[in-house]
């Protein structure tokens, strides 16, 4: 339903747009010169606590174009960044021919019944992009599950546990579908390994929107208690080429396939010099945060451009405010 009076949701005091995600004032936080070998490329890292500190998977990519996942581990999230020296999760092609053209985009889920995270990364085959998954308790041996799904597809996480007895995942399957345009799925699985084709949570909005054509998810769905919150990634087509922002959505949390509300509008875009000129210009790329429980603050970070790694924190109190002050999409969310 059009509402005629809509004007913004993020409406600050002074009359601009109130910022739920306010940028780290040392962005960007780590670049390939940062890096202890060398690299083209740092960005789009995944996120997670472990042993008390903050630690990165992040995407580097060579000067042959493949990309490898390094760690990098701080105590503050911030700064200091110890980084492995050698490539942490890197392709290999004679058991998994599909990451030919190298591994990229991690997102990590802990997974309490495993205790063990899952990595959900997109392995670059000669057929595209694929879904692969892999285990770890350590970030240093890594046992890989295989390929998720069979399609082109990228853009997964694993729910952090069962719900409803099967495991979820969430990701972004490129299907003939009859809306056009790449959309976030869900998919259900018993062991982890196989798993069923799924269904669309939600479509990339059409023709003027932000998130028009493309979207897919950016951080692993985060439990609270209004329900799971997912940051996405939407992409608009311009005659300059593309713009990557994000928005938010929140999920029922015993029935994630139900949308209970969708911004509107994005919530961050890029206007850094970083996110606007790189590699590939305009892009805020996120595949990862951390939530500190005692003080709400949650750290996003993100690729700055394709090229580098930036942060930007938020309260978990204010985004979920803003969330449930959203619409709920439209029935079968088809715009
Ligand atoms: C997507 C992915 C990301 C990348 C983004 C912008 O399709 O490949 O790794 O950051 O495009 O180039």
């Amino acid at each position: 339903m059009i509402n005629e009076n809509f004007m913004t949701r993020l409406k600050s005091t002074d009359g601009t747009y109130k910022e739920l995600f306010r940028r780290q004032p040392n962005n960007p936080i780590l670049t390939a010169k940062d890096w202890p070998y060398p690299a083209h490329t740092v960005f789009n890292p995944a996120a997670t606590s472990f042993q008390g500190k903050f630690l990165l998977l992040a995407r580097v990519e060579d000067r042959r174009g493949f990309s490898h996942l390094t760690k990098a581990i701080s105590e503050n999230g911030i700064t200091h960044w110890q980084i492995d020296s050698t490539p942490t999760l890197a392709r290999n092609i004679a058991d998994y021919p599909e990451e030919l053209w190298g591994v990229e985009d991690p997102r990590i889920t802990w997974i309490d019944e495993l205790g063990k995270w899952a990595v959900a990364f997109t392995a670059y085959s000669r057929n595209g992009p694929r879904v692969a998954i892999a285990l770890t308790d350590d970030f240093e041996k890594f046992s890989r599950l295989g390929l998720a799904t069979t399609r082109e597809d990228k853009d997964a996480a694993l729910f952090p546990r069962r719900i409803n007895r099967k495991w979820v995942l969430i990701h972004r399957p490129i299907v003939e579908s009859y809306v056009p345009g790449a959309h976030i799925w869900l998919s259900y699985s018993d062991d982890l390994i196989h798993w069923n084709d799924g269904h669309v949570l939600m479509h990339a909005r059409s023709g003027g929107w932000w998130d028009s054509g493309k979207i897919g998810l950016a951080a692993p769905p985060l439990e609270t208690s209004k329900g799971w919150l997912l940051l996405y990634h939407g992409v608009r087509q311009t005659c300059a080429g593309s713009i990557y922002r994000l928005g938010l959505a929140l999920l029922d949390l015993e029935n994630p396939a139900k949308v209970l509300h969708r911004s509107d509008e994005w919530i961050f875009g890029p206007e850094a010099k970083y996110e606007c000129a790189g590699d590939i210009g305009n892009v805020v790329f996120s595949c990862g945060w951390v939530m500190d429980e005692k003080t709400g603050e949650l750290k996003m970070y993100y690729g700055g451009a394709d090229t580098c790694i930036a942060l930007a924190t938020a309260n978990i109190n204010e985004l979920l405010e803003y969330i449930c002050s959203c619409p709920e999409p439209p029935q079968g969310d088809v715009y």
